[in-house]
């Protein structure tokens, strides 16, 4: 044991678990109990991370302190640029599973053998807003996976939606310089609801099937564990013999698809902007492990020719009625990162990341996603060598000539950093494998040089329409709504006016609705369409949300608001059913040190109320006291906690004293078959198993 005296007089000791004192008088702990002493990049091990060096107490800093400056110099270059779209997301590990061998249509490593398990990493994001922004904005949600498979890394970069806004790359920069903030005044932030998106979107037909999607409610997800995943675009499968088939790639949740609603949307933004990440995080860490099935729409030639759209037009999707979906294995994230920087931040996805067996299509949009990743990766992470980042190196054996540049980490060893060579064994490095390496599809390619689309492409209205007669009435009616808000805030009339014109060629109903909303009397005339819409195209049940709904609680949160003088039976039957169906729970109370149960028993809250509306949880309960219910009545946190989960169609389960707080916030006992009396015995599984549906829409509709 070492001492000494720090410049505050104290005298300090090294050597066991010890405290000292910094300069101004508080303690911090040293080396020992397990812990490594701190040190330099260098490896120097710091004795005093408290005070600079410096000439005398009251001196200026020394040139000298090495310390200081490299954890200054360190700390001034921490962050990197962020992504130019996508920039909020959140990532996990885990692994797919392969349910049966696919080696009749794609030679692809990962697809050969039954039960094999190729660790995998996804990253789920947000598009238009920044970093910092709030998960719950309304936007299309990235869903990225890497599959680091033994025949090299496949990225399938997708959506939560099965199409896109535009159908070349080259509006890319355009569409998303729209959605993004403006850039004179640099707002709003991580929303569409401006002129400039609206502008643009109302100048480009071919984006009205994407914006029906994204003014849908998959736009406003509950959680990233219970949306779809979509690869967009057509790929190739290819066998061992050459042979291709055309894909759609699907992911589809195990646990159900669900959404909030907007209002609970634009609450949940301020009640807590990390809900996606916090939900992903929670659910992993308590074993609820979310889960994807990979589900493949395959189809030839004969169908993409008989097809009424282009299967290269990523604005369209092929319903699954029509070509059914085949599960052909699970993806699972089980694993939270270590590291959000190293990770989810660094890792590095590219649509041209694909395996033997595996392989594009001439689909405009993909061409040029393929250029961009690569490129967009080198200005982010600052050169080449991001692939040699854990997060981004290949899992499987992997040898290259490519060499040196910024912050290379490989350390390659022989003589020869070029081929051919004539260098025996390993000194020569690697070689070409003509018999296992990738080999392009030999797709036969002719054709005049020229900028133009193929006519089947002009055809931007008749899937737009499908998808929104595939949605049942509540969901139109949040399309409808979501329009209207959307256009809303878009100060030129002209906007709003040929917005409504484009939606006239979707659905004379939606239109109306959407003029009428926006106050615009007459509906202006429809936007001319470049090729005439397919009418007989029939709704497609797997295309509504609401139809795919879980059926069931497991994976979803109750929100539990509690008091002093709860009854304990009550609330312990409560908990153990909502439990039972694999639920989380969380008790609300006047204060997060909880309440003391009827029992005389202290339980501690997950919130208090002001921290906890009811748009954190999937259901909600009130069992608070009589007591409780009349001081809770005074409380407008409370008051809303009641009358948002009314507003956004949750099941309530009423406590027997909850009278006094229901009145308070203009609920009454009983009104609906989602206002669900709990007191007598069996009364918590019958508020479950009705809970059930999530919501009772039929409030939003009355
Ligand atoms: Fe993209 C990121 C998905 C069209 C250019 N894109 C990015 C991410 C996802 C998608 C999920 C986030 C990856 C991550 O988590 O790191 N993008 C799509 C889908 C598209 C699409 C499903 C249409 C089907 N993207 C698209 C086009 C271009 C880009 C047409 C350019 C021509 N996308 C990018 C990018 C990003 C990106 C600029 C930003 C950060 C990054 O790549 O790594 O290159």
């Amino acid at each position: 044991m070492s001492e000494r005296t720090t410049n505050g007089g104290e005298p300090v000791r090294y050597g066991e678990e010890e405290v000292r004192r910094g300069s101004g008088g508080e303690t911090h702990q040293v080396t020992g109990g397990g812990r490594p002493p701190l040190t330099t990049r260098q490896g120097i091990v710091v004795a005093d991370d408290q005070n600079s060096l410096r000439a005398g107490d009251r001196g200026p800093a020394l040139l000298e302190d090495f310390h200081l400056r490299e954890k200054l110099f360190h700390f001034d270059h921490e962050r990197i640029p962020e992504r130019v779209v996508h920039a909020r997301g959140y990532g996990a590990h885990g692994f797919f599973e392969t349910y049966e061998s696919l080696a009749d249509i794609t030679s692809a490593d990962l697809f050969q053998r039954a039960g094999e398990r190729t660790p995998a990493f996804v990253r789920f994001s947000t598009v238009a807003g920044n970093k910092g922004s709030a998960d719950l904005a309304r936007d299309v949600r990235g869903f990225a996976v890497k599959l680091y498979t033994q025949a090299g890394n496949w990225d399938l970069v997708g959506n939560n939606m099965p199409v896109f806004f535009i159908q070349d790359a080259l509006k890319f920069p355009d569409l998303v310089h729209a959605a993004k903030q403006e850039p004179d005044r640099g707002f709003p932030q991580a929303q569409t609801a401006h002129d400039n998106f609206w502008d643009f979107a109302s100048l480009m037909p071919e984006s009205t099937h994407m914006l029906l999607w994204a003014m849908s409610d998959r736009a406003i997800p509950r959680s990233l564990r219970f949306m779809e995943g979509f690869g967009v675009h057509t790929f190739r499968l290819v066998n061992a013999d050459g042979r291709s088939t055309y894909v759609k790639f699907h992911w589809k949740p195990k646990a159900g698809m669900q959404s909030v609603v907007w209002n609970e949307a634009v609450k949940l933004i301020g009640a807590d902007p990390d809900f996606h990440r916090r939900d992903l995080w929670d659910a992993i860490g308590a074993g609820d492990l979310p889960e994807w099935e990979l589900g493949l729409q395959l189809f030839d030639d004969d169908f993409a020719d008989a097809f009424p759209f282009d299967v290269l037009d990523p604005t369209k999707l092929i319903p699954e009625e029509d070509v059914p979906i085949r599960r052909v294995g699970r993806l699972v994230l089980d694993r939270v990162v270590d590291n959000f920087f190293a990770e989810t931040e660094q890792v590095a996805f590219c649509t041209q990341n694909i395996v033997p067996g595996i392989d594009f299509t001439n689909d405009p949009l993909l061409q040029g996603r393929n250029f961009s990743y690569l490129d967009t990766q080198l200005k982010r992470l600052g050169g080449p060598n991001f692939t040699q980042l854990p997060i981004n190196a290949p899992k499987c054996p992997m040898a290259t000539f490519q060499r040196d540049g910024h912050m290379a980490t490989d350390v390659p060893t022989g003589r020869a950093n070029y081929e051919p060579n004539s260098w025996p064994g390993e000194e020569g490095g690697p070689r070409e494998d003509p018999e296992h390496g990738f080999r392009s599809h030999a797709e036969a390619v002719a054709g005049e040089k020229r900028r133009v689309r193929a006519e089947l492409f002009a055809d931007h209205y008749s899937q737009a329409r499908q998808f929104y007669l595939s949605q049942t009435e509540v969901e139109q009616a949040h399309i409808a709504a979501a329009f209207t808000f959307e256009l809303s805030k878009v100060e030129r009339v002209d906007i709003r006016r040929r917005m409504v014109a484009g939606l006239r060629n979707v659905d004379e109903g939606l239109a109306q609705q959407v003029c009428d909303g926006l106050g615009l009397g007459e509906l202006p005339e429809a936007l001319p369409a470049a090729r005439a819409r397919v009418d007989d195209l029939k709704p497609s049940p797997a295309l509504s949300l609401l139809r795919n709904g879980p059926q069931t609680l497991a994976g979803r949160k109750l929100g539990v608001l509690v008091s002093d003088g709860t009854d304990a039976a009550l609330l312990d039957a409560l908990l153990a059913a909502a439990e039972e169906e694999g639920m989380t729970t969380e008790l609300v109370a006047p204060a997060v040190g909880g309440v003391r149960t009827s029992d005389g028993e202290q339980r501690p809250a997950g919130q208090q109320v002001g921290g906890g509306p009811s748009v954190l949880y999937d259901a909600v309960a009130l069992l608070v006291s009589a007591d409780g219910a009349a001081q809770l009545a005074g409380h407008p946190a409370a008051k809303d906690f009641v009358s948002d989960a009314f507003a956004h169609a949750k099941f309530i389960g009423c406590g027997p004293d909850a009278d006094a707080l229901l009145a308070a916030a203009g609920v009454e006992r009983g009104a609906d078959e989602g206002l669900v009396d709990l007191g007598g015995p069996g009364d918590a599984e019958a508020f479950i198993t009705a809970a059930r549906a999530v919501r009772l829409w039929a409030r939003e509709a009355a």
